[in-house]
């Protein structure tokens, strides 16, 4: 459409435009394709002309030619047709057909334009800041039409369920479906069925659902409670920060629809996630957390029983769950525990809805629904709206579509939608997965809970996301002591004025006849007295049980005590190693492997059978079959994961002929649990955080998320900070996630050398992560099957390997994953040295480095240099540490690492290896320093320099005399 002149319907091409259509109506091949295409997507896909027009003449149709003097009764469905036409109508003239037929494209032609404009002309803004709205694109005069064609009927076909209407009835009801309280904006939807959906489910009601007395009462009710609610707190405790809802209360109505519509459609479990907003609100009048409860913690009680520990959070951050019943059905809710980080909660809940989808055999996903709600500048502003969108309809991340529902109140803090937006609405986002988006008007709660319906009903019956943008205001500042007239002193004079939305509605209520005046008082009143009662009874209120630790989550544990005392079982019988190693290296006869990743299959099968040698991409591969095997799903997603970013897994073989895919991994046994490795979408913050929240649903499942290289996780800092590392801490919610990020310095430059290992090491306390850099196969195998062994659950950081993947010493034979063997958070000395006592230093280091310098000692044939490697940095092996420093008595300690001084381990190692030398009574009081100096940049871009800092910083650990080795942070070495 957008190649033709609007003005084309009111120039001198009318007549040809008319004889065209004439033309395309008799015979859609007759005229020119990109005519044909106009035509028929102006009529979009309604049932066609054509197909009447087969069984009458053109001419013979008289709802065509009405209106010049003779108006004929408009046609219903019934009398249309030919069989309807009068014998004796008189053959209208030529110019009277173009003259109909052109109406008739008018006419379709708005109808066509509303349904893409419509939402502009709509009345959804309650404080209509914007003034009266005009589009010359949904003004009749545009097509030509004049006041006179006001009340001649014009033939569109069954377009709006009438055969015939004139252009006031047209009008009349495009306003009402389009430019009311509601905009809905679906057009962009290039899937045929789901845009006649919405189209028809619209149209045909010209969008109004009419609600029964006993639904308009509900609605009202749900006004009252979110109102006297905030008002509530308003009066009791002025002036302390709620976040309130007040100006967009018909959310809760909204969300309660959604509940109610999902339940009769199948939903057994809601996932909700949420910002501050409004989401004490929520938690009252939706999740039903007891009003006292609140009050509570409104006075400074803690949220949680005295029995669990964690340091907790403000109360709007706060998760709970629930167990509600709508008609009879019950539904499981649950609300997210999130950050103030706006929008970081988004990929979280879509992750926990997966996991809950999969536990429960949902493979239609029509039983676990997530709803999100957003606020209008978070949901424009944070990408990680967006890429919780661009997750939707991936196969590894699909949840069924998600209903999102923005709390649209015009600001954000104190910033204006100019300033926060580059696109018209807060919801255009949504529109790059073809989102249906509703924008409706606060203050009207029956088209709120109206569109609140269809979305679930498209949700449920499309599994694709859904958007309502409810149009709202708040009412006082961004908190309740900010002062909103400083910076928007014109829209809170229009709040001022402006009625609740509980009073309009109540008093339009009272005006349809539906409540009485005291109906309506009534309801207030016994709100308040509910709220009263609760405030007396919150001094001595005492919290239940937390709802932790419960279900699936049973049996595990906190952690108690010293995690280094614990020894998990790891190992697996070699019956089991070797069954799952052939599996592995064994694709179908028929398949056609590419060559050379038959020779690495080959190799595999060769490892196995020797029991020798068995590399890095063997050992997980040991790992995960060996889980899947004993009935532990595994679930792996990061970038290009199936094939590997290193070609080092190919846990995904792809036949070379049909591109037919193999996961041999999914061919261990007949019994075995599922794997999942998932090539993700180029993003790190929307994929961590939903494989972080797949982990908080599903204990049972090894989930691990990869770094394509380890520094790109920064880009999901916010996950790795308010989530992965504080979470159990502040919302008493564990996870075992596992994060792999490759690691290590190879001369590639600075952006692909280090995975910011003090980044994590920087986060950890309170045990609340794992941190590893593994040297051994058989060490990663260890680690990788303790995460799922252990009664507890802990994330996992593992530095992963690049160069070692192939490097020949980073290999273990079969033995080290069987029968016996386990976990090493500190691998002692190997090789073959002089006497304990003789030995003159002991290098501690952690990952690739190790090989540098035993390399580096063999070739020199050093033997007084024990080098020691911390394969578990946190919880830090203090024990182990110790033992391996006591047993060299007349050594020296230096921390050797590849990363400069300012990164790596060495400012978490040092004040600990300072304790131990300290305990241990050694002379020598700090450990010294083997490293790159600081630098602001992670690592050289020159190769040579690279190079030479290595083997200065082995020189170092291993010759130079400590007092000649620059230390960081200490005047430099004269
Ligand atoms: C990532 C992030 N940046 C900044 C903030 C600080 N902040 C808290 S609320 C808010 C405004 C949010 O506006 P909007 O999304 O429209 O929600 P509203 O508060 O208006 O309901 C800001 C900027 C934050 N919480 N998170």
């Amino acid at each position: 459409m957008a190649t033709i002149p609007e003005s084309f319907l009111t120039g001198a091409n009318a007549p040809y435009i008319a004889e065209l259509y004439s033309r395309y109506i008799a015979n859609p091949a007759s005229v020119d394709a990109s005519w044909a295409a106009f035509f028929r997507e102006l009529r979009d896909e309604a049932p066609s002309v054509l197909a009447e027009a087969r069984g009458a003449t053109w001419a013979s149709r008289p709802a065509l030619i009405g209106g010049n003097g003779s108006a004929p009764a408009r046609a219903t469905a019934a009398t249309a047709g030919p069989a309807a036409v009068p014998a004796a109508t008189a053959q209208p003239s030529k110019s009277e057909i173009r003259a109909a037929t052109l109406d008739s494209v008018r006419a379709l032609m708005l109808i066509r334009v509303y349904r893409v404009r419509g939402h502009l002309m709509a009345n959804f803004d309650p404080l209509e800041l914007e003034g009266g709205k005009y589009h010359p694109e949904l003004d009749p005069k545009t097509y030509g039409f004049t006041e006179a064609d006001l009340d001649r009927p014009i033939f569109i076909d069954n377009i709006l369920g009438l055969e015939t209407a004139t252009l006031r009835e047209i009008l009349a009801i495009l306003k009402e479906t389009y430019c009311g309280s509601i905009g809905v904006e679906f057009m962009h939807i290039q899937h045929p069925d789901e845009k006649a959906w919405i189209q028809q489910r619209i149209e045909s009601i010209h969008n109004q659902t009419q609600f029964t007395v006993n639904g308009k009462r509900a609605i009202f009710e749900r006004m009252v409670e979110a109102e006297e609610f905030e008002q509530f707190l308003h009066v009791k405790f002025t002036g302390t920060k709620r976040f309130g809802l007040d100006g967009g209360e018909a959310t809760v109505a909204a969300i309660e629809q959604i509940l109610k519509r999902g339940s009769q459609l199948g939903v057994r479990e809601v996932i909700v996630g949420m910002a501050h907003r409004g989401r004490l609100n929520v938690l009252a009048n939706v999740m039903k957390k007891p009003y006292a409860a609140i009050f509570s913690e409104f006075q400074g009680h803690a949220a949680h029983p005295d029995d669990v520990q964690g340091s907790g959070d403000v109360k709007y951050h706060l998760g709970t769950s629930a167990d509600r019943v709508f008609d009879g059905q019950e539904i499981h809710l649950s609300l997210s525990a999130n950050p103030s980080h706006l929008e970081a909660v988004d990929p979280v809940v879509l992750g926990k809805v997966r996991a809950k989808q999969t536990l429960l055999g949902d493979s239609q996903r029509s039983q676990v629904l997530g709803i999100l709600l957003h606020g209008d500048a978070a949901i424009a502003g944070q990408g990680l709206a967006a890429e919780t969108f661009g997750l939707s309809e991936l196969k590894g991340y699909r949840v069924g579509g998600t209903i999102h529902f923005i709390i649209n109140n015009q600001i954000g803090f104190t910033t204006s939608p100019g300033y926060s937006r580059s696109s018209p609405y807060p919801s255009d986002v949504a529109k790059t997965v073809q989102a249906p988006i509703f924008h409706v008007n606060g203050d009207d709660p029956e088209a709120v809970v109206h569109v609140a319906r269809i979305a679930t009903e498209f949700r449920q019956e499309f599994k694709r996301d859904v958007v309502v943008d409810m149009f709202c205001y708040r009412r006082f500042g961004h908190n309740e002591a900010d002062e909103p007239s400083f910076t928007q002193p014109i829209m809170y004079k229009a709040i001022a004025k402006h009625p609740t939305a509980r009073q309009i509605y109540g008093e339009r209520l009272v005006s349809e006849g539906v409540l009485t005046k005291d109906e309506v008082d009534g309801i207030g009143s016994s709100v308040r007295a509910r709220l009263d009662q609760a405030f007396q009874s919150a001094q001595t209120y005492k919290q239940n049980r937390a709802d932790w630790l419960q279900g699936k989550w049973s049996g595990l544990k906190t952690l108690i005590g010293e995690e280094e005392l614990r020894e998990e079982e790891t190992w697996v019988s070699l019956a089991m190693l070797r069954e799952v190693g052939r599996a592995i290296s064994e694709p179908p006869a028929n398949f056609n492997v590419n060559r050379k990743i038959m020779r690495v299959l080959a190799a595999r099968r060769d490892m196995i059978e020797r029991g020798e040698g068995l590399d890095w991409a063997m050992g997980e591969a040991l790992a995960f079959g060996s889980l899947l095997a004993e009935g532990v799903p595994v679930r792996l997603s990061g970038q290009d994961s199936g094939r590997g970013t290193f070609s080092h897994r190919h846990a995904v073989l792809v036949d070379q002929e049909t591109e037919d895919r193999y996961i041999p991994l999914n061919n261990v046994s007949d019994s075995q649990a599922a794997f999942e490795v998932i090539d993700s979408p180029l993003s790190e913050a929307g994929v961590l955080g939903f494989e972080y929240g797949y982990t908080l649903s599903e204990p049972d499942v090894l989930v691990l998320w990869e770094a394509q290289f380890g520094d790109f996780a920064n880009g999901a800092q916010v996950i790795i900070d308010q989530f992965i590392a504080s979470g159990e801490s502040k919302w008493l919610r564990l996870s075992g996630l596992v994060m792999l990020l490759p690691h290590g310095y190879e001369g590639q430059g600075p952006e692909h050398s280090s995975a910011r290992p003090e980044r994590y090491l920087q986060l950890c306390a309170e045990d609340n992560l794992q941190v590893v850099n593994c040297t051994t196969p058989a060490n990663y195998f260890h680690v990788l099957r303790r995460q799922i062994r252990r009664n507890f659950r802990k994330p996992l950081i593992v530095f992963s390997p690049k160069s070692l993947l192939r490097h020949r010493l980073a290999i273990s034979p079969l033995s080290d994953f069987g029968p016996q063997s386990r976990f090493q958070r500190v691998i002692p000395e190997t090789d073959p040295l002089a006497g304990d006592a003789e030995v003159r230093r002991i290098v501690f280091c952690s990952g690739k480095v190790y090989y540098d310098l035993v390399k580096e000692r063999r070739d020199r044939g050093i033997n007084d240099v024990a080098v020691l490697r911390v394969e578990q940095l946190y919880p830090w092996p203090r024990l182990r540490v110790m033992a391996e420093i006591s047993r060299y008595q007349n050594a020296e300690v230096i921390w050797c690492q590849e990363e400069p001084a300012n990164m790596g381990g060495w400012m978490f190692v040092l004040p600990r290896l300072t304790n131990i030398l300290d305990e241990l009574k050694r002379d020598q009081r700090v450990p010294a320093y083997a490293g790159r100096k600081a630098s602001a940049s992670p690592a050289t871009g020159l190769l040579k320099t690279h190079e030479a800092e290595q083997r200065r910083l082995v020189e170092y650990a291993l010759a130079t005399a400590i007092d000649a080795i620059p230390q960081p942070f200490r005047r430099p070495v004269s």
